[in-house]
C-alpha cells in the first residue's frame, strides 16, 4: 500500500489532504506537534491513520517514521508573517531547521518523492503581475525568507541527494477547518467569524492589497498531481499553487458582506510589518506540468467556507 507522510497533517490544509490521501487509497501517516494544528480536525478520520505528534526539529524521531515512506507532504510549519516578525526564533527553528530535518530524513530513508509547501510571500513586492515562478525572490520577512530557504533546499536535494522534489507556493489558501482564534489567524477566518457575528473586521493599511485566495481543495489536489507527475518534468522545480485571481480586502469584505446578508463597516488599523502589497499567480507553469485546473472561484470558496463555519 502506498505510504504517505504528511507533516502539519493536523492542520486545516494538512488535514483536507489527509482526507484526499485517504480517499485515495493511500496510508497516511501524521507528523504535527500540535503547535497550531489541532487532532479535532483529523475527528472523523482518526482511526484510519497514525499520529505521531513529533516536533520536526527533533531529528532522531521523525527519521524513522519518514523512512520508508513514498511520498511526503511537507506543510508543517509556523505560517505565518507577523508572528515570524514578532517571535522568530521558533519560526526559524521549525520552518529552517525542521525543513531541512524532513529533507535529510526523506533522503536517508529513501522516500520516493518529498512535496514541499512553499509560499507565495517569496516574491515580495513585484512591479509587475501575475507572479511567475522566473521571477527573482524578494522575501520582505523572516517567515518569506524562511519558505524560500526551503525551496532551495528541496532543489539541492534533488541535484545533490538525489530525491524527487516538488515545491508548491501555496497563495493565500482558505477554507474549512482554518482557525480563526489566533492574532495570527488568516485573514478569511477572521473575516468570516466577524460576519457570522456581527462584528466589524480590523483591515491593516487601507485595504488595497490584494491576494489571490486559493480554497483549500485546489490546493489538496495540486499536492496529489505534484506527486504523480513525471520526475523528468518535476522534480526539483517550483510552481505557484494559486487561483489566478487578485481580490483587495475592500472587495473581499464587501463581497463577504453581500454572501453572508450582513451590513457592517471594517475598522483600519496601521500596515503591518512584512506585509506584501499585491499578490496574484501565474498558473501557465502549474497548468502545463501538473494539469492545474482549480475547480473554485474565490466566490464558490467564499460560500463553501462560510457554510462550514455557519454550521
Ligand atoms: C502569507 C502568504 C501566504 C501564506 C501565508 C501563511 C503572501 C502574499 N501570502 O499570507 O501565501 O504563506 O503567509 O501565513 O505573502 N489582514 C487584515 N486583517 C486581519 C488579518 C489580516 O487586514 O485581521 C491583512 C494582512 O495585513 C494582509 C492580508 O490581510 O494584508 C492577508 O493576511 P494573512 O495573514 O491572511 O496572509 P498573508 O498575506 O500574510
Amino acid at each position: 500500500m502506498n505510504r504517505s507522510i504528511v507533516t502539519g497533517g493536523a492542520g486545516f490544509i494538512g488535514s483536507s489532504l489527509v482526507r484526499a490521501l485517504l480517499a485515495a487509497g493511500h496510508r497516511v501517516d501524521v507528523i504535527d506537534n500540535l503547535s497550531t494544528g489541532k487532532l479535532d480536525n483529523l475527528e472523523e478520520v482518526a482511526d484510519q491513520i497514525t499520529v505521531y505528534e513529533y516536533d520536526l526539529c527533533d531529528y532522531q524521531r521523525i527519521a524513522p517514521v519518514i523512512a520508508g515512506a513514498q511520498r511526503v507532504f511537507h506543510l508543517g510549519a509556523i505560517p505565518s508573517v507577523p508572528k515570524s516578525i514578532l517571535d522568530p526564533v521558533p519560526s526559524h527553528n521549525s520552518n529552517i531547521n525542521g525543513t531541512f530535518n524532513v529533507f535529510r530524513a526523506s533522503a536517508e530513508g529513501k522516500v520516493g518523492r518529498v512535496v514541499y509547501a512553499a509560499s507565495s510571500s517569496a516574491y515580495g513586492d513585484t512591479e509587475v503581475l501575475p507572479k511567475v515562478e522566473t521571477m527573482t525572490p524578494r522575501p520582505k520577512s523572516p517567515y518569506a525568507v524562511q519558505k524560500l530557504l526551503g525551496e532551495y533546499y528541496a532543489s539541492v536535494f534533488a541535484d545533490c541527494f538525489d530525491l524527487e522534489t516538488v515545491s508548491l507556493r501555496f497563495f493565500n489558501v482558505f477554507g474549512p477547518r482554518q482557525d480563526p482564534t489566533s492574532p495570527y489567524s488568516g485573514v478569511l477566518s477572521v473575516f468570516i467569524t466577524c460576519a457570522l457575528e456581527n462584528r466589524s473586521p480590523t483591515i491593516f493599511g487601507d485595504g488595497k492589497q490584494s491576494r489571490d485566495f486559493t480554497y483549500v481543495e485546489d490546493v489538496v489536489g495540486l499536492l496529489m498531481k505534484a506527486a504523480d507527475a513525471p520526475a523528468s518534468v518535476v522534480s526539483g522545480k517550483v510552481y505557484n499553487a494559486g487561483n489566478g485571481g487578485r481580490f483587495t480586502l475592500n472587495e473581499t469584505w464587501e463581497l463577504l458582506q453581500q454572501i453572508a446578508g450582513v451590513k457592517l463597516a471594517a475598522k483600519y488599523a496601521a500596515p503591518r510589518a512584512g506585509d506584501v502589497k499585491d499578490s496574484q499567480a501565474d498558473t501557465t507553469a502549474a497548468q502545463r506540468d501538473l494539469g492545474h485546473a482549480p475547480h473554485f472561484t474565490f466566490e464558490q470558496g467564499l460560500r463553501r467556507t462560510l457554510e462550514w463555519y455557519r454550521a
